[in-house]
């Protein structure tokens, strides 16, 4: 693997500490996890599945915070070093030309992706059902939102960081109103950002006998890595018990050209619901995955995901040895 190169910008400051002495698994959780608390604004009842960006100096994210009304609502935070937040109180509110599109309903789930000269987020957006919305920022202060790209009902849609056979490229899972007990991964693009087509299809739930963490369901996480390799992606997969769901996380590779097409994907998971945080919340047993920070020289990545449902946590690996694992271990 050491010919392995990986895109992206420069991050030797990212939030990092080294694999503790004895952990055997292939990613790690950070030692200050649970890193945000589910109080952290006063109105706040949880906040997790959140996306984070380097940004200026720092680092900049658009968070889910459930309100104590049990609204989903986003809001935009910043931190000088992706471990300790300041969230706005007041909640995000985008620019929208199209009153009917703009009209704020309900949005979580956020991810965020730096493409050519803005950021881009993407949502899970209330439009008759959830959706993707989509909006654009510079500055972290103006949003300006765009056209939902797919009609009710879809979720976990994921941008990937460059256009792809010069087009905007995103992954989504179409799925129904509610806990969906089904879905499979599908592509898109776009060359506009409004209208979106070329849909194809990326991965179904595993079968149940080879790998049974993700049997149910499954959805994108993170902005895809890019990679000499391929696109190194990071996604949730759900397990179904006696007792409810169960949200772990793994990774593919996705050919380069053709991100439909996965190259590995990992049997075993990378993160599953162990620790008190993960185990116990507003929804037990939730690892939910939505942000990575990566440095390309160091391979270093960190994922923020969301635990239980109610607070955000941290987990640490190295790029190189995530693909190599995910080869080693691929279903496919
Ligand atoms: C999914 C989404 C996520 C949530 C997960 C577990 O359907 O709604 O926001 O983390 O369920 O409750």
């Amino acid at each position: 693997m050491s010919k392995l190169t990986i895109q992206g910008q420069p991050l030797p400051n990212m939030p990092w500490e080294e694999r503790p002495a004895g952990e055997r698994n292939v990613m790690w959780r950070c030692s200050a996890n649970p890193i945000i608390p589910r109080d952290l604004l006063p109105t706040s009842n949880s906040i997790f599945n959140s996306a984070v960006v380097p940004f200026g100096n720092g680092y900049a994210g658009v968070f889910r915070c459930d309100d104590t009304n049990r609204r989903m609502v986003l809001h935009v935070g910043f931190s000088a070093d992706g471990l300790k937040w300041n969230i706005n109180e007041q909640p995000l509110r985008f620019e929208c030309d199209n009153d009917e599109i703009g009209k704020w309903v309900y949005g979580y789930d956020p991810r965020v992706c730096f493409i050519d000269d803005r950021y881009y987020v993407t949502w899970c957006n209330g439009y008759y059902g959830p959706t993707i919305g989509v909006a654009w920022t510079r500055d972290f202060k103006t949003f300006h939102q765009l056209e939902n790209a797919f009609l009710p009902y879809n979720r976990n849609g994921v941008l990937f960081p460059k256009k792809i056979n010069g087009n905007f490229a995103m992954l989504s899972r179409p799925s129904d109103t509610g806990h969906t007990p089904f879905g499979d991964i599908f592509y898109s693009e776009s060359p506009d950002m409004e209208f979106w087509g070329r849909h194809r299809h990326v991965m179904s739930p595993a079968a149940f006998e080879e790998s049974a963490w993700q049997c149910m369901k499954i959805g994108a996480g993170p902005v895809p890595i890019e990679t000499s390799e391929g696109w190194l992606l990071f996604y949730h997969g759900v397990l179904r018990s006696c007792n409810g769901y169960v949200y772990s996380f793994g990774s593919a590779l996705l050919d380069l050209e053709q991100p439909w097409k996965p190259i590995y994907r990992s049997g075993p998971y990378l993160i599953s619901p162990q620790k008190q945080y993960e185990l116990t919340g507003d929804v037990p047993n939730v690892c939910f995955p939505c942000a990575e920070l990566h440095d390309p020289a160091t391979g270093r990545v960190a994922v923020y995901y969301g635990c239980a449902d109610t607070v955000t946590g941290l987990a640490f690996g190295y790029i190189p040895e995530i693909i190599e694992w995910t080869r080693k271990t691929s279903i496919i």
